[in-house]
């Protein structure tokens, strides 16, 4: 029976839109899966969205929305991104479904039945943006993750027995030394364990959206308590139909959950600790990666430093976004990103050494033999020791990638992999293919095919190696040597020589070409338009671009964009937003939300009430008198019960995205339509 092998990203919050930081875990993800059904494992890999907590419930109401209608439409578009992406995620959970909510409630009963949770008060520290507990913390003190501020929490809750479970944990990350990887995690969890475990609250008052706590309802249960099972919820747990049941005893436990690294502690600590309270067997294994890094510092919507992994598909493809990540950050550290180092790896290990690879292996095969058939390599006189030095590297590097990879260390794995791209490409340019074949002696013959197999067969080893790392361009090389779909070959019988003399080559096409200075130009382009016009939450979700082309051949421009990928409108398209110049006529806070100003502003025709989340740059009094931009035809919506009738234009400026009006230098009548 095939072994199996079961996965799982974070799920991600619906609070901001996916970047480049959670393609990242998602990429190693599903490179990691794409492998493993390569090797003959039944695969399950589980991504989806966390969509519960006070975080979600906020970010809702400040786009004047519903949870659920965050929730929708967030969730839409991460799975709309991994399936541009071509992410091959076997399922994808959302915690606002009923078969998670189920498994939830049941978790929760099951930890209670076995007596670790009881009813007690809760008053201390509470970061919404972590959605964590902070233990021994004055009121206002920063949360030790991020450094916001915490706001106070009393209110009774049910509490879960961690103290019980420290002397259990530290026995497993001593017994198990591979539960948490890498090395550095594992130290820091054990110090943090080490100083002693306190009893965790598990259940909220003060939130609705969430899952009641069962028998319970005035509670919901802690959204990380939710979050975390959803490992288990996806694959059965709960459920009440048999194949459910077992479908849940085949997959769990989970062989990886891949995580970033700021979320180990709930990954490593809490997440064992529930599920032996629960009695069920835990994770082999919790692998946490470093960040992302842009402009040096993390990548995060909070920081406003994200960039979209749209962007980069759109322009050079997915194979691209997925190389540089795996090859470039070093798995486990923080790695940087930039547009200038993703272009520079582009054209060095993709369009240079692999893409010349197989596009002159391939073209010569076409062009020097009848048919265009792999030829027959000689095993006698027309063979020299330099054919012999590259079949034993290709030997080693099937076996060196394989260890690298199977310890998450992608970069020094593909590393080997260019290694032999590298020495085929010098073993062509020292055997001069192009020149014996310009005798016709047979034993010239025999030395052109040799070496033309000899690179063949490298090339070939090295796109089954790649595949999982880059599947599209892989898939299409494999289609060019005749060999039919790449996803049918099982790794587990790759070796020097299965290549068949008489194969007949299909098309041969170059499938990386050259990018230039304009690619960068072009992306950095559309980020800035994205960040010169954010869409808020509120606004309707925007039309994915189609899936980003196929690259074309190396001879022809870098590969075209998909229909406007840069964003761009018509005019028409602009037309229909209606902005004019308004004149705020009264100001005033809005009782209970500290952004919130409520404006009444006259725009020649009527005076509109404006809520704006603008009270933390602009005192109410300053406002009265100033000529704004309102946008006019907007849907109108509501917020903290007052109706919205349009909307202020504010650039959004510093980490903190701050409003700062628009004006006018000249003096200009109300009413006056901006265009
Ligand atoms: O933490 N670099 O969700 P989240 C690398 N819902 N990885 C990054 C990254 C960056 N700059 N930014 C995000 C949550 N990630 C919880 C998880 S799981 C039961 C609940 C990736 O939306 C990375 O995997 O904040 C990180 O752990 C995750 O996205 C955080 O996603």
């Amino acid at each position: 029976m095939a072994k199996k092998f079961y996965i799982t990203t974070p799920i991600y919050y619906v609070n901001a839109r996916p970047h480049i930081g959670h393609a990242y875990t998602t990429i190693a993800c599903d490179a990691i899966a794409r492998r493993q059904r390569m090797l003959g494992s039944d695969t399950h890999f589980l991504t989806g969205t966390d969509e519960h907590g006070q975080k979600i419930e906020r970010s809702a109401a400040e786009a004047g929305i519903t949870p659920q209608e965050l929730t929708d439409r967030i969730a839409g578009e991460f799975r709309g991104l991994w399936d541009r992406m071509k992410i091959s995620y076997d399922d994808f959970i959302r915690t606002t479904e009923p078969r998670h909510k189920r498994g939830v409630q049941e978790m929760f009963r099951r930890i209670r039945d076995n007596g670790y949770i009881y009813k007690g008060s809760y008053s201390g520290q509470y970061c919404v943006f972590d959605e964590l507990y902070v233990d021994a913390a004055e009121p206002g003190s920063p949360c030790p993750e991020c450094g916001r501020p915490t706001e106070t929490v009393s209110e009774e809750n049910y509490f879960f027995k961690l103290s019980a479970f420290e002397d259990k944990l530290l026995k497993l990350y001593t017994g198990q030394p591979d539960f948490i990887r890498p090395e550095t995690r594992r130290n820091e969890v054990m110090t943090f364990v080490r100083s002693g475990l306190r009893d965790l609250s598990i259940s909220r008052t003060t939130i609705k959206w969430g899952i009641p706590v069962p028998d319970d309802p005035r509670h919901v249960i802690y959204v990380w308590l939710d979050a975390l099972s959803n490992y288990c919820t996806a694959i059965g747990f709960g459920s009440p139909e048999k194949q459910d049941q077992q479908k849940f005893d085949h997959y769990w436990p989970a062989d990886v959950h891949m995580i970033g690294k700021e979320i180990v502690r709930f990954h490593c600590v809490y997440w064992p600790a529930f599920l032996m309270a629960a009695g069920l067997p835990l994770p082999k294994s919790i692998v946490a990666h470093g960040w992302l890094l842009f402009e040096e510092s993390k990548m995060s919507k909070s920081r406003g430093n994200i960039v979209r992994a749209e962007t980069v598909i759109d322009v050079l493809g997915n194979d691209a976004l997925r190389y540089f990540l795996l090859r470039e950050v070093v798995f486990g550290q923080d790695g940087s990103f930039s547009f200038d180092a993703l272009v520079q790896r582009y054209n060095s290990d993709l369009a240079n050494d692999l893409g010349n690879l197989a596009s002159r292996t391939l073209t010569m095969i076409t062009r020097y033999f009848r048919g265009g058939e792999v030829p027959y390599p000689s095993s006698g006189g027309a063979r020299t020791a330099a054919d012999d030095a590259i079949a034993r590297t290709a030997e080693d590097t099937i076996a060196s990638f394989a260890s690298l990879w199977d310890d998450f260390q992608f970069s020094r794995a593909l590393e080997a992999a260019w290694g032999l791209v590298g020495a085929v490409n010098k073993y062509i340019v020292e055997n001069e293919p192009w020149a014996v074949a310009e005798k016709e002696d047979e034993g010239s013959r025999s030395r052109l095919a040799t070496i033309l197999y000899t690179a063949a067969e490298a090339l070939r080893i090295v796109t089954a190696l790649a595949h999982p790392a880059i599947p599209e361009a892989t898939a299409r090389i494999w289609e060019q040597f005749g060999l039919g779909a790449i996803s049918d070959f099982r790794l587990t019988d790759l070796k020097w020589g299965q290549l068949q003399h008489g194969t007949k080559l299909g098309k041969v096409e170059g499938v990386f070409p050259r990018a230039d200075k304009s690619t960068i130009e072009r992306m950095q382009q559309m980020e800035q338009q994205r960040v010169a016009a954010p869409v808020a939450l509120a606004a309707p979700a925007a039309t994915p671009a189609p899936t980003a082309p196929q690259a074309t051949p190396a001879a022809t421009a870098p590969a075209t964009p998909a229909a406007t990928p840069d964003g761009r409108i018509s005019i028409e398209d602009f037309a229909k937003v209606e902005m004019r110049v308004g004149q705020v006529k009264a100001a005033e806070k809005v009782k209970g939300a500290d952004k919130l100003l409520r404006l009444e502003v006259d725009i020649g025709t009527e005076v509109r009430q404006v809520v704006a989340g603008i009270a933390e740059a602009y005192a109410p009094e300053s406002l009265v008198g100033r000529k704004v931009v309102l946008v006019v035809n907007l849907q109108p919506r509501k917020l903290r019960g007052l109706e919205s009738n349009g909307m202020i234009v504010a650039a959004s400026v510093g980490d903190k995205g701050s409003p700062v009006l628009a004006g006018f230098l000249e003096d200009v009548p109300i009413g006056a339509r901006l265009k």
